[in-house]
């Protein structure tokens, strides 16, 4: 191979095979070779935030894995965690806000840049299912609130209280300490699902649902639910999603800037850490303010990158089922 001179390279099919043409050198320089390079796409794939994630992959991964959709695989995902009344930052079973409502915050994105949204949404368990309505049947991309809780009624979706006793139990508590007098987010107190596959046809979608950060201001929305913050898309490039303090996220409108850096080139783990960067850069105070960035890139590769330790999230794909620790800036 060391004489032999490379020719040609075409690519046929996105992330398919690549077909390199090599000929010999001058003694031997009517021996023309094909070559056939595998350069295949790790696809489908499926990743989400935090451990909760591995359970949502899971119902995602049915979906992929029998040449269903990336947008049915990633709201299937994440309506397992919603459901799931021990975690505490999403859908039923969410931490209130400091009047000790529930109060959801979600979006979904498909690969035609299509999106929906919901925020401040109350009373219904599936705010990922209610974005997806709002992306699927209406000319908008977010209904907020009332609104947002008439319109799901109004599709079918049932009216439930979503706060359970434990939250109640433990919402009384922090009213009666110290701790309400400043809101903070810490590793104990997040743990949004962000949700990115790919399909077996290359295409990627995303969703991002939450019951945001506890004991929050009532009518504080996060990043969670808006496009290019809390989760992007581009299906040219790759996806993006985000995990932390919102406020800070949307000051970057971090999942977009995620995305745009790997359309720069960079890897997804390289845009997530210069978006982490970034954040640390574009705050004067960065003590306790935690963000995570997840996302994947039209290879099916994938990185993520927090300001603090502990972030961490769940991949599923043909070879693999594991949680990963980020890299990331600075131990807390
Ligand atoms: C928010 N980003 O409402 C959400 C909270 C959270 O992981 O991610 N947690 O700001």
């Amino acid at each position: 191979m060391s004489r032999r001179k490379f020719l040609k390279t075409s690519a046929l099919g996105v992330g398919g095979i690549l077909l390199a043409k090599c000929v010999s050198g001058a003694e031997d320089k009517n021996i023309v070779e094909e070559k056939v390079v595998a350069k295949t796409t790790n696809k489908p794939i499926v990743i989400s935030t935090w451990n909760h994630g591995l359970a949502a992959n899971n119902t995602a991964w049915e979906i992929l894995s029998t040449g269903g959709n990336a947008l049915d695989a990633v709201e299937a995902g994440v309506r397992v965690t919603e459901s799931d009344a021990k975690n505490r930052s999403v859908g039923l079973g969410g931490n209130p806000d400091r009047e000790g409502k529930v109060t959801l915050d979600a979006c979904i994105m498909n690969h035609e840049n299509e999106c929906g949204a919901v925020a401040f949404l109350q009373d219904i368990e599936h705010p990922i299912s209610v974005a997806r309505k709002v992306m699927e049947d209406t000319p908008h991309v977010m209904l907020v609130g009332k609104g947002a809780y008439d319109f799901a009624i109004e599709k079918g979706f049932e009216h439930k209280d979503l706060l359970t006793p434990e939250a109640k139990a433990d919402w009384i508590k922090w009213k009666e300490s110290e701790a309400q007098k400043k809101p903070e987010i810490n590793s104990e107190n997040h743990d949004t699902i962000g949700m990115l596959a790919m399909d077996a046809d290359g295409n990627i979608s995303g969703s991002c649902t939450t019951s945001g950060w506890a004991y929050k201001l009532h009518g504080r929305v996060g990043d969670s639910p808006i496009i290019g913050a809390g989760l992007f898309v581009d299906n040219e490039v790759g996806g993006a999603c985000a995990t932390g303090m919102g406020e800070a996220v949307i000051r970057i409108a971090g999942s977009a800037t995620v995305v745009e850096l790997m359309r720069q080139g960079r890897s997804p783990k390289e845009a997530c850490k210069e978006a982490v960067e970034r954040i640390i850069k574009k705050h004067k105070d960065i003590k306790g303010l935690q963000v995570g960035f997840l996302a994947i890139n039209k290879n099916g590769e994938v990185g993520g990158h927090s300001v603090y330790a502990g972030f961490n999230y769940a991949q599923k794909d043909n070879a693999t089922e594991e949680m990963k620790d980020a890299a990331y800036e600075m131990e807390w």
